[in-house]
């Protein structure tokens, strides 16, 4: 069996979505909790691992691979279960449309709006013109994520992919705050956030809070 080392807390959103697929997998990895509100990806160690001060960080059997978009396929694609990538290429190109709207600007948008609330020192103190922009960009990622989804129950297709793995994650700390209901009150997130919290492997992962 492989070895598997992630390095990043459980409180780290893409770290989650790796933490997800994993559980998805059902394979044992090793965690070593680097904790971004510590600003421990800073730390010298870890930015051997990740120059770029980030996680997650994987070594797959020695292999280090940084950055969620390469960890997260890899690791769908050699482990064993079931696969999260869809085979039909207009799937994929769904689930890679939603990674990298994630990844480029839902990630942002979403994190400014938990920040605010739940972060502010992280994020450099609350700043409400920065929370209504935060607001109004979440809800055009989610509009358009949305749309991107159809009529499927997931973001590219009936079974969940990688793309829903990256969103969940964010999402949940939106839904600690008072404006989860402005920001999920886009047509057909409610349907799909259901059925994302129903996963087992998203209630596996839950950050244990405080
Ligand atoms: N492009 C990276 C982004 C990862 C990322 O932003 N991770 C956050 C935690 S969710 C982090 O490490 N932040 C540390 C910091 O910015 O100081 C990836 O896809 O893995």
């Amino acid at each position: 069996m492989s070895r598997i080392i992630l390095y990043g807390f459980d409180g780290s959103t893409y770290v989650r979505t790796v933490r997800m697929l994993l559980a998805e997998k059902k394979v044992p990895y090793e965690q070593v909790p680097v904790h971004v509100l510590k600003r421990e990806p800073h730390h010298p160690e870890h930015l051997v691992r990740h120059p770029f001060g980030k996680v997650p960080v994987v070594d797959y059997d020695g292999f280090r691979i940084i950055e969620t978009s390469a960890i997260a396929p890899f690791l769908d694609e050699v482990l064993p279960g079931p696969s999260f990538t869809p085979d039909n290429p207009r799937d994929r190109a769904r689930m890679h449309m939603a990674m990298g709207i994630v990844d480029s600007y839902g990630y942002p948008a979403l994190i400014g709006v938990a920040g605010f609330h739940l972060f502010p020192d992280f994020i450099g103190g609350p700043n409400e013109e920065a929370r209504r922009q935060s607001i109004a960009k979440s809800r055009l990622v989610l509009t358009e994520l949305m749309k991107l989804r159809g009529k499927d129950a997931f973001l590219a297709g009936a079974q969940p992919s990688l793309g829903d793995f990256y969103l969940a994650p964010i999402c949940f700390y939106v839904g600690l705050t008072p404006d989860a209901a402005e920001v999920f009150g886009v047509e057909g997130f409610a349907a799909w956030w259901e059925r994302m919290q129903a996963l087992p492997s998203y209630q596996a992962t839950a950050p244990q809070l405080g």
